[in-house]
């Protein structure tokens, strides 16, 4: 049998590695084959996560960052300043969160999907069209967002205008002045050309972008054992694959930018400068317990929790 997974970024970005390494293992172990469809082979990350509940698809990658809508406890993952930076630390948390590999894997299955795996694409950085040393800065900045309203709560309380889009629209957005901020991880700033339409890139530490790959749940139970056991084994080799493969990725990926565009502005905010989007991060906590009630506030409880493990 041929099974489709279609994800959000191109064959040569983190989410088509991961993509190419869990297809050779599939194929390896066993009798099967994986089509692979990148971004905008089939449309926007809205778009492939409905043929994955329809069926259409096998697998896909969409990033929680879509995903709040559907799974309104996914945005635990904007919370500003909840995830450390650290990626050995990172690298630990998703792998054995109890937050990730038991309940969130039920509220996924609650959507018809089967959850195999989170992984973490990197700190997130802004790129604007103009300095941002304070929130203050951010006034008057139409900042855009993924479709996630935790996300637009973030944008809000530092200060910009949250514009959520998909992103299709960014690039474009950026370069005729619809928007005049954006934010994603290095390797996706230098991949995408995004350095072209910005001039500043500043580091918060804020977030570090997270993507989750899932297969349809109809089409996973009904496999048979041998077929399950060798997708979480693919999906498990992916997932080491991937964590070896960003490591310093974020640093070779930003000397590109430098190497392209040397008059590009590139800011690490001090303590002092991070303090008014630390101070935000509470309220937008807040807003996560508003919007999910007792099972967000369980699941940002557990997931507190399994960084803390991860931290040791
Ligand atoms: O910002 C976005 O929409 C995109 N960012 C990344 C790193 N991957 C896919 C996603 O669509």
């Amino acid at each position: 049998e041929t099974w489709r997974y279609a994800f959000e970024e191109s064959m040569d970005e983190v989410q088509g590695k991961f993509a190419q390494k869990f297809k050779e293992e599939v194929e390896a172990n066993t009798d099967h084959t994986i089509q692979l469809f990148p971004y905008g082979t089939l449309g926007e990350s809205a778009d492939i996560m409905e043929q994955a509940q329809a069926g259409i698809l096998q697998f896909v990658d969409q990033s929680p960052g879509f995903t709040g809508s559907l799974i309104p406890e996914a945005q635990v993952f904007f919370v500003p300043y909840l995830l450390p930076t650290d990626q050995d630390q990172l690298a630990r948390f998703y792998k054995n969160s109890k937050a990730i590999n038991e309940d969130f894997q039920k509220l996924y299955a609650d959507q018809g999907l089967e959850l195999l795996t989170m992984f973490p694409e990197g700190e997130v950085a802004m790129t604007t069209k103009s300095p941002v040393e304070s929130c203050a800065d951010l006034n008057e900045v139409k900042f855009r967002v993924m479709t996630n309203p935790l996300l637009v709560e973030s944008y809000r309380a530092f200060g910009a205008t949250p514009t959520p889009l998909p992103w299709g629209e960014v690039y474009g957005g950026l370069q005729t002045n619809i928007i005049q901020g954006q934010e994603n991880p290095t390797f996706f700033l230098y991949s995408t050309k995004i350095y072209e339409v910005t001039d500043y890139i500043t580091y918060a530490g804020h977030n570090n972008f997270t993507t989750a790959v899932m297969a349809n749940k109809d089409f996973y139970d009904g496999l048979g054992d041998a077929d399950k056991k060798a997708i979480q084994a693919a999906s498990d080799a992916a997932y080491d694959y991937i964590v070896d493969y960003q490591k310093g990725l974020a640093d070779s990926e930003l000397e590109k930018i430098k190497k392209a565009k040397p008059e590009m502005t590139v800011t690490v905010l001090t303590e002092e400068q991070r303090k008014c989007f630390k101070d935000a991060a509470a309220d937008v906590e807040t807003k996560f317990i508003e919007m999910t009630g007792d099972s967000g506030k369980k699941i940002l409880d557990q997931l507190k929790a399994d960084l803390k493990a991860a931290a040791q």
